[in-house]
């Protein structure tokens, strides 16, 4: 059986359930804080435990995932934990080849180049086997976390991974793979709609590992206009999200997810209707706009500047403020609007997590 979904009554009971309360629209007497790739290279011990070994090599050792992801919580105050791996494990399992070139980032050295290439794509990919290695790491994970916060698993969303296996790395224009949303838009949903079943598994399978809250990163969906946004990511967005829920509702679970559609102003209102339960925000959005567009049917999560972590420790509280008064305290995580940069302060992260809990906490006094 591919997806067994009984609850794990084994693993250590939870003692900071803040975070996911929150993402169920539950009141809270602080506001939860965790940041985008809190795992990373701005941590000394981040870089001395990965120096030397290749980037996916450490992705598929369930020991080495679960110390990276344990590393920031040995440091900050955080209210929830993010398995360490990377998005581009999906593609690999459905059969492309991916390396971690140093200081170029993820590459494919062989992207699919038009609709024939799909071909090359495994038909059947048996998730549980191929993706074996991430569920053993979620389960090593959740145990030695000892309940002191939710782990949360992740995936990448259709269009973003479809954008990596056309672009063949990261791009500026992002040319290759829009050019076949409106040369090949049949081939394109073929494509999607195969990453959208393999993402449905992986999900399921996270969650039957130990996963306590799930997040879909759909990072590229700001190179695309809204006509596009509805056509190739709103729906396979909606789509995971519907039968992920339905899948965990049968045996009783409930399990938060998180939509991530970076840049994607236009979706807002249509993301909070979209069954997740919370909707992550870029820094570039308002907290107020955003909380009329979702019309409170939906937990926020957000949406600090990254680059706000370069500020003096006193501007950052302040910061911090002014984000608290925008969002308000309630249905509300705290969370930068994308991932750290290597050359940040983990000085400046103790900051930012100790300021979001001083002033949410003296907001909910007053
Ligand atoms: O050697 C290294 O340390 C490389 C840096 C690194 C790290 C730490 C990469 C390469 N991936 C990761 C881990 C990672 N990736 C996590 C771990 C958990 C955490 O947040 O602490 C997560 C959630 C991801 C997800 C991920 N990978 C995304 C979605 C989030 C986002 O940033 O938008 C994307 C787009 C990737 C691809 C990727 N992997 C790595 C890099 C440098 C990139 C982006 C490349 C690009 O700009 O296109």
């Amino acid at each position: 059986d591919l997806i067994h979904l009984e609850a794990r009554p084994y693993f250590p009971q939870l003692k900071n359930d803040t975070f996911l309360r929150a993402a169920r629209g539950e009141q809270t007497q602080h506001v939860p804080v965790w940041c985008m790739r809190q795992a990373g290279r701005y941590l000394p011990e981040f870089r001395e435990f990965r120096a030397g070994k290749d980037f996916f090599d450490t992705c598929r050792s369930p020991e080495a995932c679960c110390e990276l992801t344990l590393q920031p919580l040995r440091r900050f105050d955080f209210d929830a934990s993010i398995i360490f791996s990377d998005i581009l494990v999906v593609p690999q399992a459905m059969g492309m080849e991916v390396q971690m070139v140093p200081g170029k980032g993820p590459t494919f050295p062989d992207p699919l180049k038009d609709p024939e290439d799909l071909q090359r794509l495994k038909t059947k990919v048996d998730v549980q086997k191929e993706l074996d290695y991430v569920f053993k790491a979620i389960t090593l994970t959740r145990h030695k976390i000892e309940g002191k916060v939710p782990l949360i698993g992740f995936t990448g969303a259709p269009w973003t991974l479809m954008s990596y296996m056309i672009e063949g790395s990261g791009s500026k224009t992002f040319s290759k793979v829009k050019s076949w949303l409106y040369r090949y838009p049949e081939v394109s949903h073929m494509l999607l709609k195969r990453l959208t079943d393999v993402i449905v598994d992986y999900l399921l399978g996270q969650v039957a590992a130990g996963a306590q809250a799930l997040q879909v990163f759909e990072s590229h969906a700001g190179i695309l206009g809204p006509v596009e946004f509805k056509a190739f990511c709103l729906p396979y967005l909606r789509d995971i999200a519907r039968r992920v829920k339905d899948q965990l509702k049968e045996t009783g679970q409930d399990v938060p997810m998180i939509v991530f559609a970076k840049d994607a102003h236009y979706g807002l209102e249509d993301l909070s209707q979209s069954y997740y339960d919370v909707v992550s925000l870029d820094w570039t959005i308002d907290p107020r706009l955003a909380r009329e567009q979702t019309g409170g049917k939906v937990s926020l999560q957000g949406n600090m500047d990254p680059c706000a972590l370069y500020a003096p420790k006193e501007r950052i509280s302040e910061i911090v403020k002014t984000m608290l008064e925008g969002f308000g305290t309630q249905r509300y995580i705290a969370n930068l609007g994308h991932g750290m940069y290597p050359d940040m302060d983990p000085e400046s992260v103790a900051a930012f997590v100790e300021a979001v809990h001083k002033h949410s906490r003296q907001m909910n006094k007053q």
